[in-house]
């Protein structure tokens, strides 16, 4: 039977750019609605920017910029960033849209009407990072944020409140009917005995600054950043016929950081409570998953751009990166994301058990098959084990998902593709090739393609383009979710023999030791570097240290990635005279757009065709209006002079300068 899954990221502040933190509830939200599309659900995913607040006005006056023109350029590469880590969100929010603004004021109104929201004047301590007051107690010596390490600041305003202390109660008995309306458990607790210890009324509008959603009714008012930000999960919704998957039709699951568990937990169920919502048309579930640290390291703010995500899966794919960080955390717990554990992963996981199983498979199947399915014939105990090892995977795999345990699911899935290659040793198909027993050789051979049918389909939530690579190369349709259709394979059923099988690759080429080193090298932050800032437009960075005769290390010259890059297209930038926004192929699979100032000297087609050298690991810069700049073309000279880096013929696009 269909269900009704919608599954939501946070909404992330736009005064940062995508980061491994945020990068990692977005694929996990991605991969726990695949799973869901997999079984034929009805599904939804939403993901977006939330725009508001002191934080992000006091960003956009530092840099020069209305809030809006800077909201404008800093989302952009959100919306980006998600599908280049083969993420499908079915919706993009941002709280500066209209229709959401609309829906926050009529939750406000709502909630207005009912006596939950008055007028008063509050002082207290407020951390601009956190967008939260703060009580004394929650504070380090010298009135620090635990959280941003930074000084808090003493607020005075008149507010309106909103009658939290209220909804205490309800809060509580709430928890208690519903055990799993907050997830881990451990979570679950902290927020309990947080509620238990008793809620005080709370600040919800401002009028220090004005960019937020207005009042109704009393515009020297905005609305609390949080109170705005929250409901975007329902207004995304609408009133029209996506209200589906909003409780008691559907399930929503808002999956969260645990930093801002408190905000979803409490808040969120009170101010819908507040405006009306029954108990049954709140969200389902929200879970909190842990935080992540790189290479042991805390991810503080430079550490967190000097990783980049969407680098990583430029460099080594989507689905290799996607599979570490959902297998390597256990969902729920603080993990850490280590750069060589991602290798070493690569090549045990990926490259020598899937990868490996594969190849042995349809390497077998070329010599001893003519490449074409073979025919499954009568089964031996050896068959039997690996159909019930298979069957009791596959519901290990199932249920975990269900439950959130998304390491756990792919932990199980990985165990048939290990189970696969102990059986083909086992079942030894070039024996009996050799003893020339066809009809026994073509079962082992003919179990394991449906060994691999199965796993691609159970893979397909964490690295959906390998999953349907693997689909080409066994010559099977690749994996095409609809509603409706249960795809999550319950029989094991091999196909006739003698059907087309496709062409072999391998599927993770193994990482050798040497391209291992010369990856993390350039991949991982060194742990004694501060990393480069790579927040768009930020200061320049500092030069790297050179010693005392000002000479820098062949480290320090090789993290710089220099690569040949062709110009495929260049045009002119509307309204910036010395700008030229170019498309340059430096050997990947999309061309990247390069904004360089070069319009004073050159004619945009003059560099078409043009071999260029291309500084390809430096961070994004934001030009504004959805322009991001990857990358740099080296040059010398004037503006209105310039002469390009350039490089012959033949060398070919992609190629690395050292
Ligand atoms: O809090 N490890 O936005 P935000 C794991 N706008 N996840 C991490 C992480 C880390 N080190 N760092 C960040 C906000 N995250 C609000 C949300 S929702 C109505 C409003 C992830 O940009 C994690 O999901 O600060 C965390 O909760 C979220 O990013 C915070 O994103």
């Amino acid at each position: 039977m269909s269900r009704r899954f919608y599954v939501t990221t946070p909404i992330y502040y736009v005064n940062d750019v995508p980061h491994l933190g945020t990068a990692y509830t977005t694929v996990v939200c991605d991969a726990l609605r695949r799973y869901h599309l997999l079984r034929g659900d009805d599904t939804f995913m939403l993901t977006g920017t939330d725009e508001h607040g002191l934080k992000i006005e006091r960003q956009a006056k530092e840099r020069g910029q209305s809030p809006q023109e800077f909201v404008d350029a800093m989302s952009a590469p959100f919306r980006t960033a998600w599908p280049a880590l083969s993420v499908e969100a079915s919706q993009f929010i941002r709280t500066t849209d209209a229709a959401h603004k609309a829906f926050v004021q009529d939750l406000w109104t709502r909630i207005e009407k009912n006596g939950d929201l008055y007028e008063g004047t509050y002082e207290d301590w407020y951390c601009v990072g956190c967008e939260s007051f703060k009580t004394e107690k929650e504070l380090l010596p010298g009135n620090v944020c635990p959280l941003h390490q930074k000084p808090v600041e003493r607020l005075k305003e008149d507010t309106y409140f909103f009658r939290l202390e209220k909804w205490q109660k309800p809060l509580l008995d709430l928890y208690a009917r519903r055990p799993d309306f907050i997830a881990p458990a451990t979570r679950r607790n902290e927020v309990v005995s947080f509620v238990e210890g008793g809620l005080k009324d709370l600040s919800v509008s401002r009028t220090s600054f004005s960019w937020g959603v207005p009042v109704p009714g009393n515009p020297r008012h905005v609305m609390y950043v949080w109170f705005d930000a929250l409901t975007n999960y329902r207004s995304a919704l609408g009133n029209g016929e996506n209200t589906r998957f909003w409780p008691p039709q559907g399930k929503v699951v808002h999956v969260v950081g645990k930093d801002i568990l408190r905000f979803h937990a409490v808040y969120w169920p009170a101010f819908l409570l507040a405006a009306g919502y029954r108990e049954d048309e709140l969200p389902s579930q929200i879970f909190a998953h842990g935080f992540l640290t790189v290479d042991g390291q805390k991810m503080s703010k430079s550490l967190r751009n000097a990783v980049d995500p969407i680098r990583l899966a430029r460099e080594l794919g989507p689905d290799v990166l996607r599979y570490h960080l959902l297998r390597a955390i256990s969902f729920g717990q603080d993990g850490d994301f280590d750069h060589a554990a991602l290798i070493e992963r690569y090549n045990a996981d990926l490259g020598k058990n899937l990868g490996n199983l594969l190849n042995r498979t349809l390497g077998l199947c070329s010599k001893l098959t003519g490449g074409k399915t073979p025919q499954m014939g009568a089964r031996t105990p050896l068959e039997d084990d690996l159909v019930a090892r298979v069957s009791a995977e596959v519901a290990t795999a199932a249920e975990a998902w269900e439950s959130l345990e998304i390491h756990r699911a792919l932990e199980a899935t990985w165990a048939i593709s290990s189970a696969a290659n102990t059986y083909i040793d086992r079942a030894a198909p070039w024996a009996s090739a050799k003893a020339g027993d066809t009809a026994r050789t073509e079962t082992i051979l003919a179990s394991l393609l449906e060994v691999l049918r199965h796993l691609a389909v159970l893979a397909w939530p964490a690295i959906p383009g390998k999953a349907n690579e693997l689909c080409g190369q066994l010559g099977v349709p690749p994996i095409a979710p609809r509603q409706g259709s249960d795809l999550w394979p319950t029989a094991f059923a091999p196909r006739a023999g003698g059907e087309a099988l496709g062409t072999p690759t391998a599927l993770f080429p193994v990482i050798d030791p040497d391209r291992q080193k010369e990856l993390l090298e350039r991949l991982a932050p060194k742990p004694a570097e501060e990393p480069a800032p790579a927040a768009p437009a930020a200061p320049p960075k500092a030069a790297p240290p050179a010693d005392a005769s000002g000479s820098i290390t062949i480290d320090q010259l090789t993290a710089v990635e220099l690569k040949v890059g062709l110009v495929k297209t260049a045009e002119r930038v509307p309204k910036k005279d010395k700008l030229l926004k170019l498309s340059v192929d430096i050997g990947e699979p999309e061309p990247r757009t390069i904004v360089a100032g070069l319009a004073l000297t050159f004619q945009p087609e003059a560099l078409v065709g043009k071999r260029v050298v291309v500084v390809a690991n430096l961070a994004p810069r934001d030009f504004g209006k959805g322009l991001v700049s990857h990358g740099m073309l080296l040059a010398t000279g004037p503006s209105e002079a310039l002469h390009l880096a350039t490089i012959d013929d033949a060398v070919a696009p992609g190629s690395r300068l050292k």
